[in-house]
């Protein structure tokens, strides 16, 4: 009997070694495969790369919980955009009407003073016309006054600081519109 139970012990001994040595190396294998497969097929996948390395969609990718800033020269409701190098007045673009169309309720000045503002995009100078909208009273959104080329207010037409509508109907002046005119 008792070589029975030596023969059975031998038996099992082998065969919970057999199952664990198998079981280690499978798991192993399983391993490497995912890491693998994971480190080569995962870099190749279509993730929108396109905000990396302050590239044209940087300003909306800065970065995880990061909000990029975007460019003020290029926002027609800021100062800084470059038409307005010679704007005195409130941006019709703040105050329901565009770069070059006065809001509802308001009308284009007959008269106008015109700057030359550097176009930053195609490096060319261009001839903007600030015509201000009269006929309704001061919008109040958005004051700029930059003064490239402007000068002293004794020679009317070079000075940026009038109100044009001085030769409408109603000489309410508004907000101010920015429209190119020509290329310097
Ligand atoms: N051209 C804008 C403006 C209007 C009134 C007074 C000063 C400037």
């Amino acid at each position: 009997m008792r070589w029975l139970l030596d023969l059975i012990d031998r038996h099992s001994e082998r065969a919970v070694r057999r199952v664990a040595h198998q079981h280690g190396r499978r798991s192993l294998l399983t391993k490497l495969g995912v890491a693998l497969v994971g480190g080569t097929v995962l870099p190749m996948l279509p993730f929108d790369r396109s905000g990396q390395f302050g590239g044209p969609g940087a300003a909306h990718a800065a970065g995880p919980g990061k909000k990029a800033k975007a460019d003020p020269a290029d926002d027609p409701t800021k100062c800084e955009y470059w038409r307005y190098c010679a704007f005195d007045g409130y941006l019709c673009t703040c105050c329901g009407g565009s770069l070059a169309q006065c809001p509802p309720g308001t009308e284009a000045s007959k008269v106008s003073w015109v700057g030359t503002c550097l176009n930053p995009k195609d490096g060319r100078q261009y001839l903007v016309s600030y015509n201000d909208c009269c006929g309704k009273a001061s919008c109040g959104e958005c004051l700029c006054n930059n003064n490239e080329r402007e000068r002293p207010g004794y020679r009317l037409g070079v000075h940026n600081d009038i109100n044009w509508c001085m030769a409408n109907t109603s000489s309410m002046f508004h907000c101010t519109t920015s429209i190119i005119v020509g290329v310097a």
